[in-house]
């Protein structure tokens, strides 16, 4: 029984949606946090002073703390990253301690103390792009792989490592797609156009918005890695995708954000230069090993947006405090 978690990165996007999902079903939960900018303790203090988890701020590359924190520690799930492919442009270096030297901080100290189950949270970005078909988990390659951006390559080395640590060590590797949803923080695509839109600006499209990427909805995310906490086979790496048909253009999904905000595509979307080296045009993934498994998530991606929009409408408050900091890295 896997009772007490350690969540590194619990204060990001994906890690508060764990964390709420969680917290209370029987499971202890302390979370490991550095607060970067991408850290909002904001979003879990409702549950840190309810004391229904745990919450310790440091870094995961610093030893001594890590260490301290395996303390009866049953189980890792490990989402602590920087994770914007634009902000990796500038400053990779930051991106490769963190993803690369962090997580195998995280493996060492974790089996160090005789942790049960590691859950590695990789990315679909490790496989690179695909024009046609999918990638399979025996598709990734080692190192750099077909990674392209600073982010990528790291989250890529980061995999290779807890795959490699999962051949002696209970290590599973998770690799989804883009997610979606609540305290996803305005620098990325949904929320930034959302929250643009709300304050009277328009979507900023790049290129000519024909990109792919297979939203998935973050709580489901968090589904899984329970899911996986109890059925995830050690030293396997597993995709998880919505697999949406038809496939969700950049474009599409601009769209449909302004429809659900009641704002008329052809005045709000704005086409401008693709500001990002090397973009990616399209992920996607196979799901199979996973659904055999038994994991078959809800996917209902325009009634998730919706969720997702009226979220940021009814919390101003929240990215109002993140925008600015969001947008300075555009400029
Ligand atoms: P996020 O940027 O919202 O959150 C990252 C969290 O990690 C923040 O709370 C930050 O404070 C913390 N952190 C950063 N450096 C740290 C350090 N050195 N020590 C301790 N904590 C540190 O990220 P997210 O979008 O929630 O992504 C979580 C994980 O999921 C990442 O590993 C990311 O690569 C992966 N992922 C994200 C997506 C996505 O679409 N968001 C898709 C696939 C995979
Ligand atoms: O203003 C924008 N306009 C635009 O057209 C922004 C911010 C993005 N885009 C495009 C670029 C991408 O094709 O939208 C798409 C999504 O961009 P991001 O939100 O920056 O995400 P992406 O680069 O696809 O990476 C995400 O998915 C994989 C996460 O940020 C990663 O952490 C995850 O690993």
């Amino acid at each position: 029984m896997l009772k007490r978690i350690l969540v590194t990165g619990g204060a990001g996007f994906i890690g508060t949606n764990f964390v709420y999902k969680t917290a209370g079903s029987g499971f202890e939960i302390v979370v490991l946090d550095k607060l970067t900018y991408a850290g909002g303790k904001d979003n879990l203090d409702p549950l840190i002073n309810s004391g229904k988890i745990k919450f310790a701020q440091g870094d995961i590359c610093d030893a001594d703390f890590v260490k301290t924190s395996m303390d009866g520690v049953d189980a890792v799930v490990h989402f602590a990253a920087e994770s914007h492919n634009t902000r990796s442009e500038t400053d990779p270096d930051l991106f490769y301690r963190t993803n690369v030297k962090g997580t195998q901080c995280m493996l060492e100290e974790a089996f160090k103390a005789g942790v049960k189950k590691f859950i590695h949270i990789s990315t679909d970005e490790v496989y690179g792009s695909i024009a046609d078909g999918y990638f399979s988990e025996e598709d990734k390659l080692l190192g750099d792989s077909q990674a392209t951006s600073a982010y990528s390559k790291s989250k890529s080395q980061a995999d290779d490592l807890a795959m490699e640590f999962g051949r002696n060590y209970p290590v599973v590797v998770l690799r989804p797609t883009n997610n979606f949803g609540p305290w996803q923080y305005p620098e990325k695509a949904l929320p930034r156009w959302i929250s643009n839109i709300l304050l009277g600006s328009k979507i900023p499209l790049w290129g000519e918005g024909q990109q792919v990427r297979d939203w998935l909805y973050a709580p489901l995310t968090s589904e899984c890695i329970l899911f996986l906490l109890e059925n995830g086979v050690n030293g396997n790496a597993y995709n998880v995708a919505a697999n949406h048909d038809p496939e969700i253009t950049n474009r599409t999904a601009a769209e449909w954000i302004c429809r659900l905000l009641d704002a008329d595509p052809e005045k709000w979307i704005e086409f401008i230069p693709d500001p990002r080296p090397n973009h990616d045009f399209r992920y996607a993934l196979n799901v199979e090993k996973i659904t055999k498994l038994g994991f078959k998530p809800v996917i209902d991606p325009y009634n998730q947006f919706k969720i997702t929009a009226d979220w940021y409408k009814e919390n101003r408050s929240w990215w109002k405090k993140r925008k600015e900091e969001a947008e300075s890295i555009y400029k």
